[in-house]
């Protein structure tokens, strides 16, 4: 079944600041519910916004959120501290979004990270920064994979992450990520991938329409999760219709019961 990361607990998003401003948990609740209704496997918490507020930030949500939902979370942070303490509030076992090749963020993850009944996103980043083609790519997925399955941490639950980054400025960017999902795949086989989209569309009009298609295209290749908005009917009907192109779907099944639902229309 295709991973679908529900993005909308991000303090990036205006609404859910000024939420998490005022402390306004039916905000929150109201949400997650209808996320966790609309599909998702995970709740993404992302209190990165608020300068110097994200530890207490993402103790009240983690708070808010499991009270409301039963679905796991996704605790997407860049700092391995916030990291290491929003584990210890979760009641179910998390994806952790994320762990790279970036140095103080690698020494600080695999520590935390061995032993733990966790899955991992494996984000393709190191400290020079974004990969510029897809062998680069590649390269920094295996090293995760290797160092991840090395303290323990079962293939099936790595998450590589490609990076997306935007068609505009270069139009070889949404080849180089297709590229590199379909080398990874066959490298690693069993290992699983996520993203975020909305990169790919960065600077273009009509964004939602570029980010779906892509994500059609990628799970063409073999992506089996994104961070999306499980509120956006389109994207879901994408997700489900693509599913079932891709044989995912015994007897069409899933299909039928959204088109029945109203979910999916042409
Ligand atoms: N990879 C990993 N984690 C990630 C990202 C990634 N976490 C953060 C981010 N990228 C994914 N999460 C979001 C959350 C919200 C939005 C986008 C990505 C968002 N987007 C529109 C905007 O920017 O204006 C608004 C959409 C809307 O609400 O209508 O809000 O790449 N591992």
């Amino acid at each position: 079944m295709f991973v679908v990361i529900g993005e909308r607990i991000n303090t990036s998003r205006p609404a859910v600041r000024e939420a998490v401003e005022k402390r306004d948990a039916e905000y929150i609740i109201d949400d997650v519910k209808k996320q966790a209704a609309a599909g998702a496997t995970y709740i993404d918490v992302n209190a990165g916004a608020r300068f110097g507020h994200e530890t207490e930030d993402m103790q009240w949500l983690l708070g808010v959120v499991q009270d409301a939902v039963d679905t796991p979370i996704c605790l997407d942070s860049p700092d391995p501290a916030v990291l290491e303490m929003a584990y210890a509030l979760v009641k179910q076992p998390p994806m952790i979004n994320s762990i790279s090749l970036e140095g103080e963020r690698y020494e600080a993850m695999m520590p935390f990270l061995e032993g733990k009944d966790v899955s991992v996103i494996a984000l393709c980043m190191d400290d020079t920064g974004l990969p510029q083609d897809a062998a680069a790519t590649v390269a920094r997925a295996l090293e995760l994979a290797a160092g991840l399955e090395g303290i323990g941490i079962a293939r099936e639950r790595i998450f590589v992450d490609p990076l997306i980054q935007p068609i505009a400025t270069d139009q070889t960017k949404g080849l180089m990520s297709l590229e590199a999902v379909s080398t990874i795949a066959k490298e690693l086989p069993g290992i699983r991938f996520t993203c975020g989209l909305s990169n790919i569309s960065y600077g273009l009009p009509q964004r939602k329409i570029i980010n779906r298609t892509y994500l059609s295209l990628l799970m063409g290749v073999g992506l089996d999760g994104a961070i999306i908005d499980p509120l956006d009917d389109k994207i879901m009907a994408a997700v489900k219709t693509t599913d079932m192109l891709l044989g995912n779907d015994e007897w069409c099944m899933t299909y039928l019961d959204a088109v029945r639902m109203k979910q999916i229309e042409s």
